[in-house]
């Protein structure tokens, strides 16, 4: 199927279910529009005076920068109007965001992170955006936040656009994973990197080497036998990247194999990770476990952790299945 437009590919997946009506297929469309919009504002930068501080901070406590607020409300925009969302919750807002009274609601919540990385942005090095799409519970009609706390596996469909050298919208529905370039003379997403596969074995591991010192020691172990490389307990070397943007640590590990570690640490006793649950480790996990990885928190499969608020942060270890299991070893 190369060569294939994104709305060909929908359809054509559609139609192997012969009673749906097409809104999960318009559903992506309108999540593939945002990204164009948000591909846009991002590849514009400065010309569009979108760089720098909002002098805003979100929930987390995190600084804003003018295109996490741009592009959060173009994603927002994009989604609230179209009928297939029975609410949205991102990661730049504190509370759930419900649909005005003035559009009709769908049977779908969305969870998004509209700019992964962005203290990459003012670098001119890649961000992206990453989804998460869950069922809303049968016959409610003004969904709770309780009825976001549903564990990853229960995801019908998890995705992010990276915008980098190129834009690439990378997406799973539980039957594999496919990767769409965004061809901007059509304004169109293309099938150009069908059916993803992690290799389960890899010599490369991405963490943020500076933490070391709060590492758990499985964690330590692991990366410490990862440098020493040959001369260690590894019968090879190992090469080491960290972008600061999972969505590229992720794209990277899809095209070529390798590890990502945001690992519990006490640097901040407090939170229980880094990453967040809704917005990053569940959409990455299903898709890492659907191209044939493997993500746990190194206790625990992170698919399956019962989420207690939208905002949760979790450890994060991801990518090829033989180093992860290792590491889920060591946590033993
Ligand atoms: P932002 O989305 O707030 O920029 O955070 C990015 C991120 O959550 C994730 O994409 C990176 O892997 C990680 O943080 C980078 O963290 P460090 O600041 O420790 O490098």
């Amino acid at each position: 199927m190369n060569g294939v437009s994104l709305i060909q590919f929908l359809i054509h997946e559609q139609r192997k279910t012969p009673l749906a009506k097409g809104g999960f297929t318009l559903l992506l469309n309108d999540i593939a529009s945002a990204c164009k919009a948000i591909s846009h504002a991002v590849h514009r930068g400065a010309l569009a005076g979108n760089l720098g501080l909002a002098g805003s901070e979100n929930i987390q406590g995190e600084v804003q920068k003018q295109l996490d607020v741009i592009t959060n409300q173009i994603f927002i925009k994009a989604l609230e109007w179209t009928g297939h969302v029975a609410a949205l919750a991102s990661e730049e807002n504190d509370e759930i965001i419900q649909i005005p009274s003035a559009y009709p609601k769908g049977k779908y919540l969305v969870c998004f992170d509209p700019l992964d990385g962005s203290s990459n942005v003012d670098l001119n090095m890649s961000v992206g955006t990453i989804f998460s799409i869950l069922r809303a519970p049968e016959g409610v009609a003004t969904p709770s936040t309780e009825d976001f706390l549903q564990a990853g596996v229960n995801q019908v469909c998890a995705g992010f656009c990276i915008y980098g050298p190129s834009t690439i919208m990378v997406l799973t529905t539980g039957n594999g994973v496919n990767g769409f370039t965004l061809d901007g003379d059509i304004g169109e997403f293309i099938l150009t990197h069908p059916n993803l596969r992690i290799p389960p074995d890899t010599a490369e591991f991405a963490i943020n080497m500076s933490n070391q010192r709060f590492w758990e020691e499985p964690v330590r172990r692991y990366v410490n036998e990862c440098v020493k490389g040959v001369d260690g307990g590894r019968e090879k070397n190992f090469n080491m990247r960290w972008i600061a943007a999972m969505v590229a640590e992720v794209y990277r590990i899809l095209t070529r194999g390798g590890i990502f570690m945001y690992p519990y640490d006490t640097k901040d006793p407090g939170k229980e990770g880094k990453l967040r649950l809704m917005y990053e480790a569940n959409p990455m996990s299903f898709i890492i476990e659907q191209a044939g990885g493997a993500s746990s928190t190194g206790r625990q499969r992170i698919l399956h952790i019962p989420p207690k608020s939208i905002h949760q942060r979790v450890p994060v270890i991801l990518g090829s299945k033989n180093e992860v299991e290792r590491i889920v070893n060591y946590h033993r």
